[in-house]
């Protein structure tokens, strides 16, 4: 038997989305990503089951894809011609690739010198028009809501409440694959969007009864990034995890939210630690994820040395693919690379044989 047809997002949730018959029903393939089951990392926390939820998967290699693609629509649908974010990488790849497939003009507000080498690349390749400011993430997205608020232009971040009805499908997902909702889901937190788009989802599919139970939300924040868990904004956020290096949160009060009602946490993990996860994901799973991805893993990790993880039925969110960030995967790794003549005995001997 043939696999069905990837629908995309609009059509395969058309029932849970704010979407008319006047919406364009756009997709590049976007959601029904993998849930797989851990190898190794779930026997060293001692839960019951471990699960990666694999949003690499989406057509440019983020979790942005689901919620750009309901963003798109209905700007298309309201008649907008041009869109606008601002972003640490994956929202304007995502962006600028819906914008391309849409006959839609993109622009782009990125803090310069702070963008993974690879979301560069598809911005570019996807013809967005580029602007890097001087400053923050958090500069660069008040700028953007002031602009888009003076002109015609769609804003696309995540406080367009568009991106985050198409950011939790993917809590509907797990709990049709799972049969039900996990009993903790762990995902890292930067803008605070996707954190907030995810109990939106479940606590839905408790309503629809897609679902038993409500996970306890565990979101990670980077130690030099964590405003959430200091209490206050942070003026210079740091860490090797670019796509998270937001002081500012745009959706800080619905993540507390999150946190508050399904009786979970925002905690900080060190970059040490998420280098950590990212090197132990690829290496012992066989997932190359960027390092904002492998916090959501980290902090797992450092909840069970401290011995603050449940059992049960955990779900990470692994957000975005490691080939975005080439150059965190040369300095965090050693290659095991040797030179050899070659000839077939050249071979053999590098290869000890
Ligand atoms: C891989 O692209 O904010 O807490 O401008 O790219 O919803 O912000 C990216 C965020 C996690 C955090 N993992 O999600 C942007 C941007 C990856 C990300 C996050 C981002 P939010």
């Amino acid at each position: 038997m043939s696999e069905p047809q990837r629908r995309g997002v609009l059509e395969r949730w058309a029932e849970v989305l704010p979407i008319t018959p006047q919406t364009p029903r756009i997709t590049l393939g976007e959601g029904d990503t993998p849930l797989v089951r851990s190898v190794a990392i779930e026997r060293e926390l001692g839960v019951d089951e471990l699960w990666f939820k694999l949003e690499s998967s989406n057509p440019t290699g983020s979790f942005k894809d689901r919620g750009m693609v309901v963003a798109v629509a209905k700007a298309m649908e309201r008649g907008a011609q041009a869109v606008l974010c601002a972003s640490t990488g994956n929202t304007s790849a995502s962006a600028a690739a819906y914008a391309a497939r849409c006959g839609l003009e993109a622009s782009i507000l990125v803090p310069h010198g702070r963008v993974a080498a690879g979301k560069l690349a598809q911005a570019v390749a996807f013809g967005a028009r580029i602007v890097e400011i001087e400053g923050s993430f958090d500069h660069a997205l008040t700028l953007a809501r002031s602009v888009a608020g003076t002109h015609p232009i769609a804003l696309v971040n995540s406080v367009n409440p568009d991106r985050i009805e198409g950011q939790k499908t993917a809590s509907y997902e797990i709990c049709e694959t799972l049969g039900d909702a996990p009993d903790a889901l762990a995902i890292p937190v930067g803008n605070a969007g996707n954190i907030t788009a995810y109990w939106k989802g479940f606590v839905e599919c408790a309503e629809r009864d897609y679902a038993s139970l409500h996970p306890r939300m565990l979101g990670f924040q980077a130690a030099g990034a964590a405003p959430i868990v200091r209490g206050e904004p942070v003026d210079d956020p740091q860490t090797v995890a670019t796509a998270i290096r937001i002081g500012n949160p745009a959706s800080w009060k619905p993540a507390e939210q999150a946190r508050d009602e399904s009786e979970g946490l925002i905690e900080a993990v060190s970059d040490d630690e998420i280098l950590e996860a990212y090197r132990l994901l690829a290496g012992s799973e066989g997932l190359f994820v960027e390092p904002a991805s492998a916090a959501s893993v980290a902090g797992l990790r450092k909840l069970n040395r401290e011995g603050g993880l449940r059992g049960g039925r955990v779900v990470a969110v692994l957000t975005g693919s490691g080939l975005k960030d080439p150059e965190t995967a040369e300095h965090a790794n050693t290659p095991k690379v040797v030179r050899a003549t070659a000839t077939f005995e050249g071979v053999e001997r590098a290869l000890g044989l």
